[in-house]
């Protein structure tokens, strides 16, 4: 962790695997430059190697993520060529995240908007609060996405509701974000129960969560047959692990936790 020369992220881990990140960009409201890109992919590749057994993807300041920078692509005077090979990097970061195999669990606040709601959507649990909102921008600013919102938002949403919010601007927030497929738990402290999240799944076998976290995206891009013959093999390979022995062992013995309605965790 300490080869990572890091500006505009922070990145810890503690002893039992979980690992933070950061946008740590708050005065820019975590807009999105092609540095923190770059860091995104630096530190996304690194930490499933470091041992990361879950992350928490959080954000300093009262929004998420303001998405690309606006500023900066402003001032830069791309050439479509250029700003094509920012948007491959783009979805080599947030591909990391979310074909990385490691659990990753982001905590929103605020605006979760354009770049910013592509980055989301490339996380596996999202938690929003009170507080949090999300929107594609883009159509109002003479732009579009290209940061991977186009194939993981209708995923989440539907293409129906994601054309709708380029085209009109609408937002999402509240119950109604939840309801639609935005986020999966919208709470009080989305920091808190992020962390909460993260310990939880920290205590699956790591090859499940492998599986879980990249082997389900994988198969949402081939054709069904395909998919069930890839299931098959991840499933022979994670259902036969060591690491499970003693779970199998146990439930056998009645010694297994059983699964309760309202005692999940
Ligand atoms: C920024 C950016 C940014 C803030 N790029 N600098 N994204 C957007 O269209 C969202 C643009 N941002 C906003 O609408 C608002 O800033 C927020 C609603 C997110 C927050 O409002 P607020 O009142 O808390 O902050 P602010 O006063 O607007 O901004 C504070 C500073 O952050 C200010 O800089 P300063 O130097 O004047 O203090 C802003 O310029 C800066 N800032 N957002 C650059 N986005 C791969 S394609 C993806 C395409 C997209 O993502 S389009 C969506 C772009």
């Amino acid at each position: 962790m300490q080869d990572l020369r890091l500006n505009n992220l922070l990145c810890a881990m503690d002893g039992d695997g979980i690992a933070t990140v950061t946008l740590n960009r708050a005065a820019k409201r975590n807009a999105l430059n092609a540095e923190t890109i770059e860091e995104l992919v630096a530190v996304f590749s690194a930490l499933p190697a470091w041992g990361a057994r879950a992350m928490v993807l959080r954000a300093e300041g009262p929004h998420f993520c303001a998405g690309l920078d606006l500023v900066e692509h402003g001032r830069e005077d791309r050439s479509p060529a250029e700003f094509m090979r920012i948007c491959l990097r783009w979805h080599e970061a947030f591909n990391k995240i979310e074909y990385g195999g490691v659990p990753v669990i982001a905590a929103l606040r605020g605006a979760v908007v354009g770049g910013g709601l592509e980055l989301a959507s490339s996380v596996h649990i999202r938690v929003m609060d009170e507080t949090t909102y999300f929107g594609l921008p883009e159509g109002q600013r003479g732009l579009f996405t290209g940061g991977g919102a186009t194939i993981r938002v209708p995923r989440l949403i539907g293409q129906a509701r994601m054309v709708d919010m380029m085209l009109t601007g609408r937002l999402y927030s509240g119950d109604e974000a939840v309801q639609v497929g935005l986020a999966q738990y919208r709470v009080t402290d989305s920091e808190a129960m992020a962390y909460d999240l993260a310990r939880r799944v920290a205590q699956n076998t790591p090859l499940s969560n492998f599986a879980a976290c990249s082997a389900i995206s994988h198969m949402q891009n081939m054709s069904g047959l395909d998919a069930a013959y890839a299931e098959a093999m991840v499933a022979g390979i994670v259902n036969t692990q060591d690491a499970a022995r003693g779970r199998l062992d146990s439930f056998a013995q009645g010694t297994a936790q059983k699964i309760k309605p309202g005692e999940e965790g």
